[in-house]
């Protein structure tokens, strides 16, 4: 078994290393230790029965990871380099592990970060940055995914309140979430917009349920939301210019994260498999010793240095205060999760019939790609977001 690492073969090609500051590398090296230490002797057991490990949550507080690239309120501040470092570990450890840091850091505290007010930054973030409340974002819907403006979620004015009815469904961290930042359209007519709300747990009319049966990221918690007159002051609303820009532009940061932590679980294959192809004798010599076997690593590993410069260069560009637009966004997590995916598979071929077994990290890494290829934007959504940008027509 070649779970746990002191670094992947690959970062010595890559040789990032030399592109980090010593901040960044000891970060690196605290979340790779808590991943191998914490999360990986369970991992199997976990995907096995379903079960996201919520005992982990306020040791990820205490790690700083939650909100890590966010300022203020508790959270650690780092720059985007070393907030993507942590992620790709993570996903190194389970693509599940991953996405609850992404949608508690990245989408439920970056939406109240950039769009909350003083007093929801002031009662939720600290308390999120420790692990001690549990964040969701809700923007899909069961008719509503890659097209989110036809989203049914109203938000209807009340007095001084706001009432919301509608379901959101594949919502990450949802079954567990003590807070909910829920999408809603407002207004009717052709005067309709999207406004965001955060939304407590415990109110009348707030209901979650869990999907079960998940053959993808099966250790961790997804569900639905289920809105039922749920009457909210209108404190819970957050400030920002109505419309789908505010959501898309957690998004963003998340699309960016996501881009890092597949890079994670794409090593972790990559190890795994490297490993065992020094081992496993056939026709008399490892397989390793073969040349289509160096060629299928020769490939992952080439496409595994360009995926991870490709992050660090539009992360180091973030730092320097230029943010990627949302096509270089797109292309990132277009290419890294497609990446992933495709050394995922070469590595569970390299692994013959064993790679089909839990008892090894490769096919639960390749099941839960699956999922990170269609959250966060399909493959293909990203592919016309990127067409638009080189054609400037919209093809959606
Ligand atoms: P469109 O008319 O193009 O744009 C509407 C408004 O939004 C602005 N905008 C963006 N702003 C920031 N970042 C972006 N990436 C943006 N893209 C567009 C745009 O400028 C406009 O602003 P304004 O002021 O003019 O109103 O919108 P559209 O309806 O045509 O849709 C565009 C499209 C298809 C790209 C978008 O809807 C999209 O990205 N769809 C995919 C949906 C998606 O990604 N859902 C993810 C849900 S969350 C999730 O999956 C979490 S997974 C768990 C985990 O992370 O682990
Ligand atoms: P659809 O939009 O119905 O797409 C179906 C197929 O059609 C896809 O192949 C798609 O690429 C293709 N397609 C759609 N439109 C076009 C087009 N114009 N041209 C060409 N092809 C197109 N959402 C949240 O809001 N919060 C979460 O926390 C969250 N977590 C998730 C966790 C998991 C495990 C999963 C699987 C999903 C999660 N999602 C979450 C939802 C996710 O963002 C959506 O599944 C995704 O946006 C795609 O929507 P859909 O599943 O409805 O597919």
């Amino acid at each position: 078994m070649t779970e746990g690492r002191a670094g992947s073969a690959v970062d010595e090609l890559s040789a990032i290393d030399g592109e980090l500051d010593e901040a960044e590398r000891l970060i690196r090296a605290n979340v790779r230790r808590f991943v191998r230490e914490r999360y990986l002797p369970r991992a199997a057991e976990l995907y096995e029965r379903e079960e996201f490990p919520r005992d982990l949550v306020t040791e990820l507080g205490e790690l700083g990871v939650l909100g890590a690239g966010l300022e203020g309120y508790g959270c650690a501040g780092l720059g985007a380099v070393a907030y993507g470092l942590i992620l790709e570990e993570l996903e190194y450890g389970d693509s599940g592990l991953r996405s609850f840091a992404s949608v508690q850091g990245s989408l439920a505290m970056f939406a109240l970060r950039a769009f909350g007010t003083e007093a929801q930054k002031q009662r939720y973030l600290p308390e999120m940055a420790r692990g001690k409340l549990i964040g969701c974002f809700g923007l899909t819907e069961p008719d509503s995914g890659s097209d989110p403006g036809s989203m049914q979620t109203r938000a209807r004015p009340d007095g001084s309140d706001f009432v919301l009815d509608g379901t959101k469904m594949w919502i990450t961290n949802a079954p567990i979430a003590d807070v909910a930042v829920i999408w809603a359209k407002v207004g009717a007519g052709g005067a309709e917009s999207i406004r965001g709300f955060v939304v407590e747990r415990g109110r009348p009319g707030f209901e979650t349920s869990r999907v079960h049966g998940k053959m993808s990221l099966r250790s961790s918690e997804t569900g639905a939301i289920h809105l039922e007159g749920c009457r909210v002051p209108a404190e819970a609303a957050l400030e920002h210019k109505p419309g789908l820009g505010a959501p898309l532009r957690c998004l963003n940061e998340a699309r960016l994260g996501i881009a890092w932590g597949a890079v994670g679980a794409a090593k972790a294959c990559f190890d795994c498999a490297l490993g065992y192809a020094k081992e496993r004798v056939q026709f008399g010599l490892p397989i390793a010793k073969k040349q289509l076997v160096q060629a299928d690593f020769a490939d992952m590993a080439s496409e595994l240095v360009k995926a991870e410069l490709l992050s660090l260069h539009f992360s180091r560009r973030k730092e320097r205060g230029e943010k990627p637009s949302p096509a270089q966004v797109s292309l990132c997590k277009r290419n890294n999760v497609a990446m992933a995916l495709s050394v995922a598979r070469s590595a569970r071929n390299l692994l013959g019939a064993n790679g089909i077994l839990l008892e090894y990290p490769v096919v639960r890494h390749l099941l839960n790609l699956e999922s990170v290829y269609t959250y966060e934007g399909t493959h293909q959504i990203h592919t016309l977001v990127l067409g638009k940008a080189l054609t400037g027509e919209d093809a959606f």
